[in-house]
């Protein structure tokens, strides 16, 4: 029973504007997203694809206060960051907004100022942590204390330490983060959805009517029915946010999950009133039967999108409920989960300054490895490994040779296609198919898959050349080279028009190659609140050279007698070193998260002066200090220990020193009186003392003053 719609509205999360946009949020939602209007476009269907900041809400507060600088100014630094780097990227918006912008406040106000004129809001006093020096309610995750568990210090929703969920009111010494003064319980007023009379509404429209979403997002929403709802609050004693338009609700605000979804609606309402002629009004994209609503959002953000944005709306009345809400599951970084506080992440802003130009290889990287059933591992070996084996060896290899073999044997030009061999039949077949199978992919969501499809198209051609040979033919049958180069070429035209969703940056490259005298209708690339973006090109020569998307699938894209441009390569090869320094990146992060999380060891027991004496410690200076042979861990040193005799000691700190001469001349406290052992051959008289640091590496221990061998240390 398929509806018929006549418009798509996608929607994208708005990130937070409190730090970048990395990797996760791509490969779960900017990428996916804009690939499926992108497609939509393409089949020159009405879509409109909404994004912008959320700009309410704790985390900005946080920030504010540990930078020493306003919430607004966080936001508008960090608003302009992700507005500009998702433009270079080409997720082609064709609205980005704010939800500090006067029509959200606005309208958001409105809305919630209906609910509660409705009667669909309920009031309840419930108490919350106050700050008296400040004259302020407390978050949870603005509240300290003790971990009523393991004794950690806690935050009020959660303890890192030993990972428990937590509510504040179990903390022991419940302080302030930011004035750390002792904080009270009082008597707050907030208002709240009431979630649970909806709850019959909810399991009929999606546990019976939509049965069809993703088995993630369609679970997750089927544990949250089977729990019982409970009424949300909506309001926050905050002073950050929408206030409340409320009489006597001063020094509240809205929820910031309750504006945010709205910051969609009044999105569409700005982009409208800016261009009438070509949006229409925004009740058209949230209020008509005969327009589809979807949101591409991560998994933490299901509940939010299918029960409490969809409840506020039925609250409300009048709205369109989310036909799909394709949520990705999590997308992790070298085997550990991302993490904006620990930096553990690839950050979109970065990444176009150390990779430009390379947009496409990212978008392909992160479409192949998506987290849309599972979660998955982004790691820099396959980023690479998919680039050079095949961005480079398979898509970028066929069309630069079928591109440089018409350049050769026929100056560029197209060359007529003669008589059909069987194989020739039996490979046109095998793309004949791909649009049908790409785009029911695509329907369904299947990103991953259908940029499989486009990437198998570039496989057959690869294999069709190896197979033919023309550089082997062209001696002895250089008709038949014609029709090789032809089929090459229409399969290249393909190629161009299949990857148009997915690598919009090299179909543009492509088409401009291909069609030199029309490759200013090859589409818009970023396109951010263009309101044409990325529409089909309209222009075309009418000599079947109109590479659009109703074409795909088809031999006669290129004519016979077209002059194409001279070939450029699409991709070029990622080095090593590249990688590498990406991976060398993360391992100083991770090594600054280890020493930011550094605990020193307990102390052992107490030893008496008469036991601590027992051992002779004693300042050495190195003379000499050499690898021992045959063996990674010691090193050898030969210590001017004041007798007159050279020691030697044996000390297993090798690894943590490359090039031992650097020691030669340091004065070093050793154990003077410490068993001598045999180690490989040799004896060892004494021990060198050695700081263990907080990643297990090692550092003898020196004086700071030119002590005589042979000093007692104590
Ligand atoms: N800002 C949470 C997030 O970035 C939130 C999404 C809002 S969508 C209306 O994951
Ligand atoms: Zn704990």
């Amino acid at each position: 029973m398929e509806k018929k719609f006549k418009r798509t509205t996608v929607t994208s999360a708005l990130p937070y504007a409190n730090g970048g946009v990395h990797i996760g949020h791509l490969a779960g939602v900017y990428v996916p997203a804009d690939i499926y209007v992108r497609y939509l476009r393409l089949k020159g269907e009405d879509v409109m694809f909404i994004g912008g900041s959320d700009e309410h809400g704790v985390p900005v507060t946080q920030r504010a206060r540990k930078e020493g600088i306003t919430p607004q100014q966080v936001v508008d630094r960090y608003h302009k960051m992700i507005k500009d780097s998702f433009e270079e990227f080409g997720i082609s918006f064709d609205v980005y907004s704010r939800t500090t912008s006067a029509t959200h406040h606005q309208f958001a106000s409105d809305f919630f100022r209906k609910l509660y004129d409705d009667g669909k809001l309920i009031e309840r006093t419930t108490k919350q942590f106050y700050d008296e020096t400040t004259g302020t309610f407390k978050t949870d995750r603005d509240i300290v204390g003790e971990c009523p568990h393991c004794h950690a210090e806690a935050n009020g929703d959660q303890c890192e330490k030993c990972g428990r969920d937590l509510d504040p009111t179990e903390l022991i010494n419940p302080r302030s983060k930011e004035s750390g003064a002792q904080l009270v319980l009082r008597d707050t007023t907030n208002w709240f959805l009431p979630l649970n009379e909806y709850e019959g509404w909810l399991k009929e429209w999606i546990l019976e009517g939509h049965k069809e979403w993703r088995s993630n997002v369609y679970g997750q929403c089927k544990s949250w029915l089977d729990m019982e709802l409970q009424p949300r609050a909506m309001t926050r004693d905050l002073d950050w946010g929408i206030p409340v338009p409320v009489e006597g609700a001063e020094g509240k605000v809205l929820y910031v999950w309750f504006d945010a979804p709205i910051g969609y609606i009044s999105n569409t309402k700005e982009l409208c009133e800016s261009n009438p002629e070509r949006w229409g009004t925004w009740q058209q994209w949230w209020q008509q039967e005969d327009t589809r609503l979807v949101h591409f959002i991560g998994k933490d953000n299901i509940v939010f999108h299918c029960i409490i944005f969809p409840v506020m709306m039925k609250a409300h009345g009048g709205y369109i409920m989310p036909d799909n809400v394709p949520a990705n599951e999590f997308l992790n970084l070298e085997g550990d989960k991302i993490s904006t506080s620990r930096n553990w992440a690839v950050w979109l802003h970065e990444y176009l300054v150390d990779f430009p130009g390379k947009q496409d290889v990212l978008r392909y990287a992160l479409t192949a490895s998506a987290p849309e059933t599972k979660d998955n591992d982004f790691t820099w070996a396959e980023f690479q490994a998919r680039n050079n084996n095949e961005l480079v060896a398979i898509y970028g290899n066929f069309v630069n040779r079928a591109l440089q073999l018409t350049q050769k044997y026929y100056e560029g030009v197209v060359p007529a296609c003669g008589e059909l061999t069987d194989y020739d039949r039996e490979t046109i077949a095998e793309f004949k198919d791909v649009k049908q199978k790409v785009e029911n992919l695509l329907d369904n969501f299947r990103f991953r898959d259908a940029q499989k499809e486009a990437m198998n198209l570039a496989r057959i051609g690869n294999k069709y050349l190896a197979d033919s040979e023309p550089w082997k033919v062209i001696k002895t049958d250089p008709e038949r080279v014609k029709t090789i180069i032809n089929i090459s070429l229409q399969l290249t035209a393909n190629l161009a028009i299949a990857f148009e969703p997915f690598l919009p940056f090299s179909s543009k490259k492509l088409k401009g190659m291909l069609k030199p005298l029309d490759s200013l209708s090859a589409g818009n690339i970023s396109g951010v609140s263009s309101g044409t973006a990325a529409l089909p090109p309209t222009g075309g020569d009418g000599e079947g050279l109109l590479l659009t998307w109703d074409r795909l699938g088809s031999i006669d894209l290129l004519p016979a007698g077209h002059q194409l441009a001279k070939p450029e390569l699409l991709f070029e090869k990622i080095e090593d070193e590249a990688i590498q320094a990406q991976m060398d990146r993360l391992a100083r992060i991770k090594k600054e998260n280890e020493a930011a999380n550094f605990k020193a060891e307990p102390v052992k027991p107490n030893v008496s002066f008469e036991t601590f004496e027992k051992l002779d410690i004693r300042v050495g200076l190195i003379k000499d200090c050499q690898k021992v042979k045959k063996s990674k861990k010691l090193l050898q040193f030969t210590i001017d220990d004041g007798t007159g005799t050279d020691r030697t000691i044996l000390s297993g700190i090798a690894a943590f020193y490359e090039d031992p001469s650097v020691l030669v001349g340091k004065r070093i406290l050793f154990v003077a009186n410490f068993e001598p052992r045999q180690m490989m051959g040799i004896e060892s008289q004494g021990m060198i003392l050695s700081a263990v640091d907080f990643d297990d590496s090692l550092s003898v221990v020196t004086t700071t003053k030119d002590v005589k061998p042979g000093s007692q240390v104590g």
